[in-house]
């Protein structure tokens, strides 16, 4: 992993860290999505969980359904279908979707046919909180220790699909269990075409967002982007330009997974300033905050499967997508 150091104060003066991946997988097989997508969660896992809590398998779950499409590059066959996918759970938790397209120009010139899912739950109501993830994986798995392997795309089952399993659980456990605040979901896409020395070839999905807002007047009090939560021994530092931008979030969030016992995983201590797609909102004026793995005593940064084809389903760990989804439900419920 890389980072790049903060010298100056502004956002504009950004750095950040890397990230890794893994396997193809045929998309055939899961051609048959839509008639399974009525079951969402198995049913031992839906009635292990009492009502109203985060069920890490579930959220399991929906990680490993997003990876088994194959890696979510944009303009294949297993990023159209899990686009599908999305919008249909969203609907099922019953969240109002919309779907907006884009044709995006990446770094290297290629058009991306781009989809961002958005998703409302409570639509009518005025104060309002974003959950995002990035949905898309890496084309290139360009961290790969295997230099033969760095031209294959990575399944990104932390790098993507982790953040995006957590809040489907959470929408999931807010049907059950309803609050009153507006929360909106946003599963961004091509967050992860990007090249390494320039910061503005990231997070196009939710550049594209910011521009071309799906509602007039768009301001959701805060947005809080989930991105690689899912990796085993994961640690969560307070991000740099998420302290800048929402202290208060970021201080309620670290302190209730330190009430609930998951001190282990969110450190509260700074961490280094990462480029992400919470980087888009914070620009755009929306306070946001970024729940990014990051190790501040290794060389490691992110995580070593980041980037590389070892981004899959055995580095995922149940534990971790807990403390992540117990401790945004228990916040969101304090709210
Ligand atoms: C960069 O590496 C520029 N940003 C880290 C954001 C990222 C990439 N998250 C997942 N993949
Ligand atoms: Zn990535």
């Amino acid at each position: 992993m890389k980072t790049y150091t903060l010298l100056a104060l502004s956002l504009v003066a950004a750095c950040f860290i890397a990230c890794g991946s893994n396997s193809s997988k045929a998309v055939s097989e899961n051609m048959n999505f839509l008639a399974e997508s009525e079951s969402v969660a198995p049913p031992d896992v839906m009635e292990s969980s009492p009502l109203g809590d985060f069920d890490a398998d579930s959220a399991y779950y929906y990680v490993e359904k997003q990876v088994e499409f194959g890696p979510r590059v944009p303009n294949t066959e297993a990023h159209r279908l899990t686009a599908l996918w999305l919008a249909e759970q969203l609907k099922r938790h019953g969240a109002k979707v919309t779907v907006q397209n884009a044709r995006l120009e990446a770094f290297d010139g290629t058009i991306l046919n781009a989809k961002n899912i958005f998703g409302q739950i409570n639509p009518d109501a005025k104060e309002r909180i974003l959950l995002l993830a990035h949905w898309d994986s890496r084309p290139w798995a360009d961290k790969d220790p295997d230099p033969e392997k760095r031209i294959l795309p990575v399944d990104g089952a932390n790098d993507g699909a982790s953040g995006v399993g957590v809040i489907l659980e959470i929408a999931r456990q807010l049907k059950l269990n309803p609050v009153s605040k507006g929360i909106d979901i946003l599963f961004v896409d091509a967050e992860d075409w990007g090249t390494d020395g320039d910061d503005e070839s990231w997070a196009l999905g939710t550049k594209y967002f910011v521009e071309n807002p799906p509602l007039k007047n768009y301001s959701p009090q805060v947005a809080i982007l989930l991105d690689m939560v899912g990796g085993e021994n994961a640690t969560f530092c307070r991000e740099y330009f998420s302290e800048r931008s929402a202290p208060r979030v970021a201080e309620s969030v670290w302190q209730t997974a330190g009430k609930l016992g998951y001190g282990k995983y969110f450190l509260n201590r700074l961490g280094t300033a990462v480029m992400d797609d919470h980087v888009q909102l914070i620009k755009a004026g929306i306070p946001a905050i970024d729940i990014i793995e990051y190790h501040p005593d290794d060389d490691l940064g992110f995580n070593s499967r980041w980037h590389t084809t070892a981004d899959n389903m055995e580095g995922i760990s149940t534990e971790t997508l807990n403390a992540v989804g117990s401790t945004l439900l228990t916040y969101l419920r304090s709210l």
